[in-house]
């Protein structure tokens, strides 16, 4: 036994409250190591011999060098005593906060052994405590809006020198092309025909740039995209479509042209604003930069989170957008580097406004200390991302590496956190997912269908669905290609076709994930999503050669596909399919 690789940490993301009965059990071990492990457990107030359970942990997820194994337990007092018990062979290992000692296979044989204060403990499943994301957002598939580049519905507040919207514009750090929110409204039908229930709009409050990162005025709708009473009627008319509307919250920094922070340039250190912000020296100066900012971006002062006016202004904007103009969720920019105590005030504020409210932290690195339940919902998810690009997309990884990439973000979190995951594969931070695909549609394909069936809520950056392109920032920021004839109608039906698919089936929302083959060298997947109804079986061939498949199956079974009419039936309890290059199939369980 490789007792080196065995790792547990209580009250972590391997020891959590799924719900307010349910408690999350994970324990690591080395690959392929044991051959059974289970969790010795009981009430600890309570701890006999004949009172433990035993309950067995199944794997649910693998790296190159672990296993994870996992237990979901009711303890019924919700207090909870335990140790693990690991066997290979004829050995048999039990592990708690003492350290391991050898045991006997037979019977729970604990209470012999050790008292319940040597015991690993959940001391108590507090309800209030449990982090419950918002059920809609399991089932909610996201449309990201750049406001200024989507559509031009009010011409009247075009700014002036505004450039032409033809499908060859090229978007520049400071040119702009007269987006608005009028022009979302007008697209809303557009968007309910694509099947989109939830749009995630970079910010629209008033700022100098276009891209509205630098703001001026957190309770004003930039004029330039219309005002308040406009976004009002936008959040109406998308929640009588369905769809909810999420907003973009800056509070890490605010813009040059904020007035608290004019008055800092003007006063100096007798400005009453001085402590909104971190400024070490007087008068503020960009080289050497003598106050703390955005990266290096002197446009973006820091704010001082922890001064109380500062939080008493930013927490009334979360209050306003989500109660008063009835947004349902905030994306929080550049999430990490505002300090905790004021999330956790944020997010007190933002479910009292609406408990339902989803809160999504931009955070592009593990994100746990985030993720307990006094936070936020979920986080952006980019391991995800760079998984899916690097496997589907740029070809660099194979399958084995990719599921256990996969595999392993899923015990970075609680469950919960996985099942809200914001799930995207490019953004107005990042080249498009075509020119990332080098123009390959078909990759571009593979990526968007993994992405589309797998855990965690999908997120569509506007106009990929219609073959948009574009570089880094900002060459990614091109204005929405309406003109028919120059967009890609085999994309947009492919797009509706997986969203509707998804929304058709809670396997592929609430269902588990299992991926049934990712071989070292393989350039082939196989995974499966299951509910109570429906079981589905994925193929996808990343590679440049057909590939034959062949997977342990149970006699008798039969699938159909899902998008096309071949059929296929377990042999010799086998199932046996051929994948084109390149070529993704969806297959369904006949009953
Ligand atoms: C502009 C130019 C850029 C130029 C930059 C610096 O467009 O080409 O490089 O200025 O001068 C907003 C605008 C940007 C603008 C920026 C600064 O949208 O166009 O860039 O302001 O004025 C990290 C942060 C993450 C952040 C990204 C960009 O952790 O929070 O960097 N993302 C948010 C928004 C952005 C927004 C801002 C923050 C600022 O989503 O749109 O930019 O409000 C790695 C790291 C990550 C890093 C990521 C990307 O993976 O691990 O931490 O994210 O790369 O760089």
């Amino acid at each position: 036994m490789l007792l080196e690789a065995v790792y547990h940490q209580p009250k972590s993301q391997y020891a959590y409250a799924y719900d307010n009965e349910t408690l999350h059990i994970r324990v690591r071990t080395g690959r392929g190591d044991m051959d059974r492990v289970s969790i010795v457990w009981g009430d600890k107030y309570h701890f006999t011999e004949d009172t433990v359970t035993t309950t067995d942990m199944y794997i649910f997820a693998q790296d190159e060098l672990f296993d994870y194994y996992q237990a979901e337990v009711k303890p019924p007092f919700r207090r909870f005593a335990y140790a693990f018990r690991f066997e290979k062979g004829s050995r048999t290992v039990f592990w708690n906060e003492t350290g391991f000692t050898e045991g006997k296979l037979a019977s729970g044989g604990v209470g012999m052994l050790w008292s319940p204060s040597g015991m690993f403990e959940f001391p108590f499943l507090n309800e209030t405590d449990v982090a419950r994301p918002p059920e809609w957002v399991k089932d909610a598939v996201f449309y990201q809006i750049f406001p200024e580049r989507f559509e031009n519905g009010d011409p009247s507040l075009t700014p002036e020198g505004a450039e032409a919207w033809t499908p060859d514009a090229v978007p520049q750090r400071d040119n702009f092309f007269g987006g608005d929110l009028q022009g979302v409204i007008n697209r809303l039908d557009y968007l309910q025909d694509l099947g989109i229930t939830c749009i995630y709009f970079t910010p629209f409050f008033e700022a100098y740039s276009n891209h509205k990162y630098d703001t001026i005025d957190y309770l004003k709708v930039d004029p330039q995209f219309g005002d308040n009473e406009k976004a009002k009627e936008l959040v109406e008319k998308a929640h009588e479509k369905g769809i909810r509307v999420m907003l973009d919250a800056v509070f890490n920094h605010s813009g040059y042209y904020f007035p608290p922070f004019q008055d800092v340039l003007k006063h100096g250190k007798y400005s009453r604003f001085r402590d909104w912000f971190h400024i070490r020296s007087y008068p503020l100066a960009n080289d050497p930069l003598n106050y703390d900012t955005f990266g290096f971006v002197p446009e973006m002062p820091k704010l001082n989170t922890e001064h109380p006016e500062v939080k008493a202004y930013l927490l009334e904007t979360a209050r306003y957008w989500i109660e008063d103009i009835g947004a349902d969720g905030w994306r929080l920019d550049v999430a990490n580097e505002v300090d905790h105590r004021f999330w956790r005030e944020f997010r007190d504020v933002v479910k009292t406004a609406n408990p339902d409210a989803y809160i999504l932290g931009e955070i592009w690195h593990n994100s746990l200390a985030w993720l307990g339940g006094d936070q936020f919902d979920a986080v952006m998810n980019y391991p995800v991302t760079n998984s899916i690009l690097d496997f589907f997309v740029k070809d660099e990884i194979d399958a084995e590496n990719f599921m256990g990439r996969l595999d392993a973000i899923q015990v970075s979190y609680p469950k919960q956190a996985n099942e809200a995951a914001f799930n995207l594969l490019d953004s107005h931070d990042t080249p498009r997912l075509l020119t990332i695909a080098d123009g390959n549609k078909k990759r571009m394909k593979l990526a968007a269908l993994f992405q589309l069936t797998f855990t965690g809520a999908p997120c569509i950056y506007y106009g990929d669905e219609v073959g948009m392109d574009g570089g880094a920032d900002p060459g990614c920021r091109k204005p929405m290609i309406w003109d028919e004839t120059a967009q890609d109608h085999d994309l947009f039906g492919f797009y509706k076709d997986m969203i509707a698919l998804r929304k058709e089936n809670r396997a592929f929302r609430d269902g588990s994930f299992q991926f049934l083959s990712a071989e070292k060298g393989a350039d082939t997947v196989v995974y499966e999503r299951s509910d109570e109804k429906n079981r589905f079986v994925i193929l996808m061939n990343k590679g440049s050669r057909r590939q034959k498949v062949r997977l342990a199956d149970e006699a008798g079974r039969t699938y159909e596909e899902v998008f096309g009419s071949r059929s296929a039936e377990v042999k010799n309890r086998r199932l046996d399919w051929t994948l084109e290059p390149l070529e993704a199939v969806i297959l369904k369980q006949k009953d």
